[in-house]
C-alpha cells in the first residue's frame, strides 16, 4: 500500500481514536509533542497550580485552603506525599485523620482542582529527612536515594502500598491526578544513580500504567538536569523570580525539545531557618514573572501557595556550611499565610491569572477569625531528670558508650543520657564532643543543676564542675534531620564519645523519652491535684516542664501563642504538639494555634518544655496576630 494511503489511514485512525475516546467519554491526559502542550480529553490544557502540603494543615482547614486556591483561579494543586508521615514505624501504614490523603484528594476534586502528585519517595520540602523515614538509618551504611539494596527494598514496599491507592485517583481513571513526579530534584544529589531512577520508573509504570504522564523536576542547571532526568519521564525545571524565563525554558528544551514548558516550582517566597532574618519575596516580582510564563503558554506550579506549619518534630534542616534547622512556621511568605489568610500577594496573582483564564465568580473566602485570649501564667511541673518514671516508663538502656536515637529506636524529639562524674572537678573542666558528635543540641546538668549546652557545629565545649559520683544528665534534642544535599543520612543523639577533662565518659544509662505519649495521655494535667512546688522566685534554668490552663470562653478561634522572654522549647495544647519555639533566636516569635485544637467549654491544657530558661513571670500570651523578628526593624514587630 502506497505511503500516502498508509499516512491517510494512520491520521484517520488517530482522529477516530481521539473522537472515540471523547465519544465514549473516556478521559485522557497526555502530552502533545507536536504542538507543545498538555492535552486534557483531547484539548490543549495549561495548568496554573499551587503547592499545598496536607501534612502541614489541620484536616479541618483543608477545604478552606483549597477553596481559596480555587477562587484565586488555580486549576490544579501540587501535593507532596511524605513517606515518613505515613510509615513512621516500618511496615505500619497510617492514612487516617490528618494523614487521610484520599480524603484530601477528594476535597480537591469536589473543589474543582486537578492534582499534580509528588510521591517522592524523597521530597525535600524542608520536611524531616526530606520525607524519608528515619528508621532507614538503622541499616548501617545505607546509601539513601540510590540502588542500595536495603533502600530499594524499603522504597519498593512503600510504593507497593501507596501507588495502588493512587491509581483510582488518576484522571484517566475518573479521579483528578493528572501527572505524577518521580523522585525530587534527583540531579542535585551526589549519587546520580541511573539504576535507582530506572527502578523507580519501573515501579511507577507497573502500578500506575503506561498512560500516566510521569515527570521529573530539577534545578535549572545542566548538571542537575543531566543526573535528574531519564528517558520516559518528562523533564521539567524549577526556578524563582530572579531567573530569566527564556534561559530557564531553553535549558528545559535541551532535554525536552518538544512538549509543554513547565516550571514545577516557581518560588513565591522562601523558607526560614532559626536565626535567619525572615525571608520575603516581592509580590510584584512574583506576579510579573508569573505573567511572563503564562503568556508563553508555560505550565506553572507556585511553590508554596499555602505553606502551613511544621507541627511536632516535622521540620527539616539544611547543612551547607553548618547545620541550620528550619523554623516551625512554613508560612514561606506564600500567597495564603500560615493561617490560611489571603494576602496582597494572592490578590496580585489572581489579577494576573484573570488575564489568561476566567476566575470563578463570587467572593474570596475571608481570613479565619483570630482571637486574643490574653495572658496565662504557668506553673512549674519539674525537671526532666525528676520525671523519668513518667516520661521514660520503659526505663533506660545501659551502654558503655552512647547510642544514637536510631540505635535506641526512638527517632524524634528528645533523649536523656545519664552517667556519673568519674572524679572530683573542683575547677571548671571542659566537656567536649571532639568529633562534633552532638546532634543537635545537648542540655547538660550535674545533680540537677544546669551547666550549659553543647550545639552541633556551634558550641562544642562547656565547663563543668562537681564531685566524683555526681549524676550527669544530658538531654539531647533532635532539631530535625537534614532534608537537602548529601547529609540527609542525619543520625541523631550522641554520635561519638564525650570527653570530660581527660576522661572519656562511659557507662551510660540512656532513657528514651515518650513525652508526646505522656502528654497525649493527660500528663501533667491529670496530676494537677498533685501539689506542684510554687514557682521559684528565681526563674528555673535548664530543661523544665511548665503547665497552665487557658479558660474556655465559648470561642475556638485561631490564635497565636507568644512566649515573650522565654528562651527555647516545645509547646503542647490539649495534647497536640504545636512545634518548637525559639524567640531567643527568631525570626518566628509566635506559634500558630488552629482554632479547632481549642475547646469552647473545657479548660485548654497548656504544656511547655522550656529547655534553657523561663522568665520569672512564667506568663505566655495568646494574641490575635503573629509576631516576627524583622531584619529591617531588628526587633520584634507585629505584621
Ligand atoms: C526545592 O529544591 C525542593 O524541591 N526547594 C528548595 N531548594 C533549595 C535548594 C537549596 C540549595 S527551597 C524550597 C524548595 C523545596 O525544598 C522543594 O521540596
Amino acid at each position: 500500500m502506497a505511503a500516502g494511503v498508509l499516512l491517510f489511514v494512520a491520521v484517520n485512525l488517530a482522529c477516530l481514536t481521539v473522537s472515540l475516546n471523547l465519544v465514549s467519554g473516556e478521559r485522557s491526559f497526555s502530552i502533545d509533542y507536536k504542538n507543545n502542550y498538555f492535552l486534557k480529553d483531547g484539548k490543549p490544557f495549561q495548568y496554573i497550580s499551587g503547592s499545598i502540603h496536607y501534612s502541614r494543615i489541620p484536616r479541618y482547614y483543608w477545604k478552606d485552603r483549597l477553596v481559596k486556591m480555587y477562587m484565586t483561579g488555580l486549576n490544579a494543586i501540587q501535593v507532596y506525599v511524605p513517606w515518613n508521615f505515613h510509615e513512621a514505624v516500618q511496615g505500619v501504614h497510617n492514612f487516617t485523620g490528618g494523614r487521610d490523603l484520599e480524603h484530601f484528594l477528594d476535597l480537591a476534586n469536589q473543589t474543582g482542582l486537578l492534582v499534580i502528585l509528588r510521591p517522592g519517595p524523597y521530597i525535600c520540602a524542608e520536611w524531616e529527612m526530606g520525607g524519608l523515614p528515619a528508621w532507614l538509618l538503622q541499616k548501617p551504611n545505607i546509601i539513601l536515594r540510590s540502588a542500595d539494596a536495603d533502600y530499594v527494598e524499603a522504597v519498593s514496599n512503600w510504593l507497593a502500598v501507596l501507588l495502588p491507592k493512587m491509581k483510582p485517583w488518576l484522571y484517566i481513571n475518573g479521579g483528578n491526578i493528572i501527572t505524577v513526579q518521580v523522585e525530587n530534584e534527583y540531579g542535585s544529589y551526589f549519587a546520580c544513580d541511573y539504576n535507582y531512577m530506572r527502578h523507580l520508573r519501573t515501579l511507577f509504570r507497573f502500578f500506575l500504567g503506561e498512560d500516566t504522564v510521569l515527570f521529573t523536576t530539577d534545578g535549572n542547571t545542566d548538571k542537575e538536569m543531566t543526573c535528574g532526568t531519564l528517558e520516559g519521564l518528562y523533564a521539567t525545571v524549577d526556578f524563582g523570580t530572579d531567573t530569566n524565563i527564556t534561559i530557564a525554558f531553553n535549558r528545559q528544551r535541551r532535554f525536552e525539545p518538544r512538549g509543554p514548558l513547565v516550571n514545577s516550582e516557581f518560588y513565591t517566597g522562601w523558607l526560614d531557618h532559626w536565626g535567619d532574618p525572615h525571608a520575603v519575596v516581592n509580590a510584584q516580582k512574583v506576579s510579573r514573572v508569573l505573567g511572563e510564563m503564562l503568556a508563553i503558554g508555560a505550565n506553572v506550579n507556585m511553590y508554596m501557595f499555602e505553606g502551613g506549619t511544621n507541627f511536632g518534630y516535622w521540620n527539616g534542616a539544611d547543612h551547607d556550611t553548618k547545620f541550620r534547622s528550619v523554623v516551625t512556621s512554613y508560612d514561606y511568605d506564600a500567597p495564603l499565610s500560615e493561617a490560611g489568610d489571603p494576602t496582597e500577594k494572592l490578590l496580585a496573582i489572581r489579577d494576573v491569572i484573570k488575564q489568561f483564564r476566567d476566575i470563578p465568580s463570587g467572593p474570596m473566602p475571608p481570613a479565619t477569625p483570630k482571637f486574643a485570649y490574653g495572658f496565662v501564667t504557668l506553673k512549674k511541673v519539674g525537671n526532666i531528670s525528676g520525671l523519668l518514671n513518667t516520661l521514660s516508663p520503659v526505663g533506660p538502656v545501659k551502654s558503655q558508650y552512647p547510642l544514637t536515637f536510631e540505635e535506641m529506636k526512638q527517632f524524634y524529639g528528645y533523649m536523656l543520657y545519664r552517667t556519673t562524674l568519674p572524679r572530683d572537678l573542683s575547677e571548671p573542666t571542659p566537656l567536649i564532643s571532639p568529633l562534633n558528635g552532638v546532634h543537635d543540641r545537648a542540655y547538660v546538668s550535674v545533680n540537677g543543676v544546669f551547666q550549659g549546652l553543647l550545639e552541633r557545629d556551634t558550641m562544642l565545649v562547656i565547663n563543668v564542675t562537681g564531685q566524683q559520683g555526681d549524676t550527669v544528665d544530658i538531654l539531647v534534642e533532635n532539631m530535625g534531620r537534614v532534608n537537602f544535599g548529601s547529609k540527609i543520612n542525619d543520625y541523631k543523639g550522641l554520635l561519638s564519645n564525650l570527653i570530660l577533662g581527660k576522661d572519656v565518659l562511659t557507662d551510660w544509662k540512656i532513657y528514651p523519652l515518650d513525652i508526646d505519649g505522656a502528654i497525649a495521655g493527660g500528663w501533667p494535667h491529670i496530676d494537677s491535684q498533685t501539689s506542684f512546688p510554687a514557682p521559684q522566685k528565681d526563674p528555673s534554668v535548664g530543661p523544665v516542664f511548665y503547665m497552665g490552663t487557658l479558660k474556655p470562653n465559648g470561642l475556638a478561634w485561631d490564635t497565636f501563642l507568644k512566649l515573650n522572654e522565654w528562651t527555647k522549647g516545645q509547646v503542647w495544647i490539649n495534647g497536640v504538639n504545636l512545634g518548637r519555639y525559639w524567640p531567643a533566636r527568631g525570626p518566628q516569635l509566635t506559634l500558630y494555634i488552629p482554632g479547632p485544637l481549642l475547646s469552647t467549654t473545657l479548660p485548654n491544657n497548656i504544656t511547655v518544655l522550656e529547655l534553657e530558661g523561663a522568665p520569672a513571670h512564667l506568663r505566655v500570651l495568646f494574641m490575635d496576630r503573629l509576631s516576627l523578628m524583622s531584619k529591617s526593624l531588628n526587633r520584634a514587630h507585629l505584621v
